[in-house]
């Protein structure tokens, strides 16, 4: 049978002033090289309203046959926190101990990471993205495309919209994750990607002393 047929409406563009495109994208990209990847946060608290508005500005991101392969699942319920944190920990505890290769570790040395995982609990909230290789409908399983490129990108929002916010934000990868899946109780055809702790910077705060490749090692111009 034949697909739906489009229906289109007329695109509203966002007003700009076009003789300032350069200055405009210049002073966006001193504001977003300020965002750093924080692992000590405040137990500030952050309201759920606010957390609604970041993710859904992450539910604004293209994705693959605009199918929104997505869920994000937000805690800050202590207990649940406290469940992830003692998980995460075991995997951690395995990863720098026994799992990581010595290469890995070397590479690891400058973010000064370990087991520890105190940001798990004592930021206000943890965002967990799950990606979803397809959906479950009456007519039975629908496929999603380019599921990891959309949810990357879902997760690129949220993250330059947690920066905007002038929050902070950190890119946990606890490997396997597997442990999320359970503690959250999400459906079969939804897997863990990545979560993200969600807080306002502790006024000591750290980060490494890192630089970014400069434009000419990231880009061809033809
Ligand atoms: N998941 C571990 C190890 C780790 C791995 C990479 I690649 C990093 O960029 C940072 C950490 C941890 O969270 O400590």
């Amino acid at each position: 049978m034949s697909s739906k047929s489009p229906s289109f409406i007329p695109y509203k563009p966002i007003q700009v002033d076009e003789d300032s495109l350069e200055i405009r994208i210049s002073e966006l990209n001193k504001k977003i090289q300020l965002r750093r990847s924080i692992r000590h946060f405040s137990s500030k608290s952050i309201s759920k309203e606010s957390i609604e508005g970041l993710i859904k500005i992450a539910g604004s991101a293209p994705s693959g046959a605009h199918k929104q392969p997505w869920t994000f699942v937000a805690v800050s319920d202590p207990a649940i926190k406290s469940k992830i944190r003692m998980a995460a920990e075991e995997e951690e505890k395995a990863f720098y101990s026994e799992r990581a290769t010595e290469e890995w570790l070397k590479d690891l040395a400058p973010l000064g990471t370990d087991w520890n995982k105190e940001f798990l609990e004592k930021a206000p909230w943890l965002i967990i993205a799950f990606r979803k290789s397809y959906e479950n409908s009456p007519e039975g399983r629908k496929k999603n495309y380019y599921v990891q490129e959309s949810i990357g990108i879902a997760c690129g929002f949220l993250i330059t919209a947690i920066h905007q916010a002038g929050l902070v934000t950190l890119t946990h990868t606890p490997s396997p994750m597997g442990f999320l899946s359970n503690i959250l109780d999400r459906p079969e055809n939804e897997k863990p990607f990545l979560l993200l702790p969600v807080g306002y910077p502790d006024e000591n705060a750290e980060v490494p002393n890192l630089e970014r490749k400069d434009l000419g090692e990231i880009s061809v111009f033809k």
